[in-house]
């Protein structure tokens, strides 16, 4: 493994790089290859390749099992299941979200007529600030939609008492939540129903796909009908609908990946360990650190770079990109000053004051024990030498 000690060392400046391979921020975690097939040579005997197959059936069921909640819809990826969630759930008009998140939570209402209106976040869990939530308040909106970010759980009891508080509905964005709990329960249980994405780049993931979860039985039925066109069984539709469906093939990686969801998250934590040991005590360095009292998807590494350092987040992410790490930086600048946000709410920046200082310092680093050392030391020999 390279070393980097001087400015000379580094990429950058013309020395070799520490990785010949990108280690990227997604890597998809492909568990158990032989699991894998197998479960795809089911769906190979069976003649059944989608449309609410065997294996979605139980992939269901499995998930359900596991986060201990009555229902699980499957569906073909987290934007979709957003989608129809809101669109179940009756939202219209207004619907409050956090701006500093991916931008499919914000597209899932723009794109079905519902006006996203960005509150600010605290800037210490980088979730929701139920205050300012409550100041985005009107009598256009109809709903909130709380995203539990980098795995870390929303702000749930007050969200939710302030929800009743308006008579507004109340859905979380879980796309990063898998395997997170909220004092002690799952994530996947809370609100009238959360939403997972089980994208490739994710802690569990089924290459392509999502979930909605809940305990409201009309609910579950109005998703289920809305994923496959509003059919009730043959040549009767009840419902307005789309497809949104999962297909048998990535069920199967969801089937061989649950199986061995406990290392997975286990890799995560120690992963997230070894970077908090090699970063420690950097000035201005900051780790995203999770509640210790819960239990985190363990999926992504947020490191913060304050302005004691003395390099900014762009130069910090091109060194890295240099030494072949290829770190990004989710979720800048956030959703309000992304299209058609940006053009339909030139002003969002100005209630969004935690969101703006934030956004230009966030670097998201890759999962990966490999990574670790030599970022904390690319960072500790910048610091020294500007220091000197
Ligand atoms: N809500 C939230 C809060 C979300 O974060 C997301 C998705 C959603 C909703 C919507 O869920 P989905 O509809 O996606 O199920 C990626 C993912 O595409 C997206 O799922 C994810 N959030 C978002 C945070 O990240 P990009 O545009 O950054 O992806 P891309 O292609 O740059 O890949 C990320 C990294 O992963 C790259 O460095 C390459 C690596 N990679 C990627 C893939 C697909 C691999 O190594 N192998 C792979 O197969 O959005």
């Amino acid at each position: 493994m390279k070393e980097i000690r001087t400015l000379d060392d580094l990429a950058i400046h013309g020395a070799p790089p520490a990785f010949d391979q990108p280690v990227h921020v997604g890597r998809p975690n492909i568990v158990s290859r032989d699991a894998f097939l197998a479960h795809v040579g089911k769906v190979l005997d069976n003649q059944w390749l989608t449309n609410n197959g065997p294996l979605v059936c139980e992939l269901e069921r499995r998930i359900a099992d596991h986060l201990g909640v009555k229902h699980c819809v499957a569906m073909c990826n987290g934007t979709i299941a957003l989608e129809i969630a809101i669109r179940a759930l009756g939202l219209a008009g207004e619907v409050i979200v956090p701006s500093w998140t991916f931008v499919a939570t914000a597209h899932a209402l723009h794109w079905q007529g519902i006006t996203p209106v960005f509150a600010d976040i605290d800037p210490a869990t980088h979730n929701l600030d139920p205050d300012a939530v409550r100041r985005m308040i009107t009598p256009r909106t109809t709903g909130i939609i709380g995203v539990h970010l980098w795995g870390r759980a929303a702000p749930i009891d007050e969200l939710q008492a302030l929800a009743e508080e308006h008579g507004l509905k109340l859905m979380f964005d879980a796309a990063h939540a898998f395997g997170s709990s909220y004092k002690g329960q799952s994530i996947g249980r809370f609100g009238a129903c959360e939403v997972f994405s089980f994208h490739a780049t994710k802690s569990f993931n089924t290459m392509e796909g999502g979930a909605a979860t809940t305990n409201d039985d009309e609910l579950a039925d109005a998703m289920r009908l809305m994923r496959n066109f509003g059919f009730k069984g043959y040549d009767n539709v009840i419902h307005p609908g789309t497809n949104g469906k999962m297909i048998e093939v990535c069920a199967a990686m969801g089937l061989a990946n649950l199986q061995a969801i406990d290392g997975i998250f286990a890799a995560g934590q120690r992963n997230h360990t070894i970077y908090k040991q090699e970063l420690a005590g950097l000035p201005g360095i900051t780790l995203l650190d999770y509640d210790p009292t819960d239990r985190n998807s363990h999926h992504y590494v947020v490191l913060e770079v304050g302005e004691d350092f003395p390099a900014n987040r762009d130069d910090i992410i091109l060194a890295l990109h240099a030494e072949g790490i290829l770190a990004r930086k989710y979720f800048w600048p956030g959703c309000h000053m992304m299209q058609p946000y940006r053009d339909l709410f030139p002003h969002a920046g100005l209630v969004l004051p935690n969101t703006t200082a934030l956004a230009p310092r966030v670097v998201i680093l890759p999962n990966s024990a490999d990574a670790a050392p030599t970022t904390g030391q690319l960072l500790r020999t910048v610091a020294g030498a500007r220091k000197r």
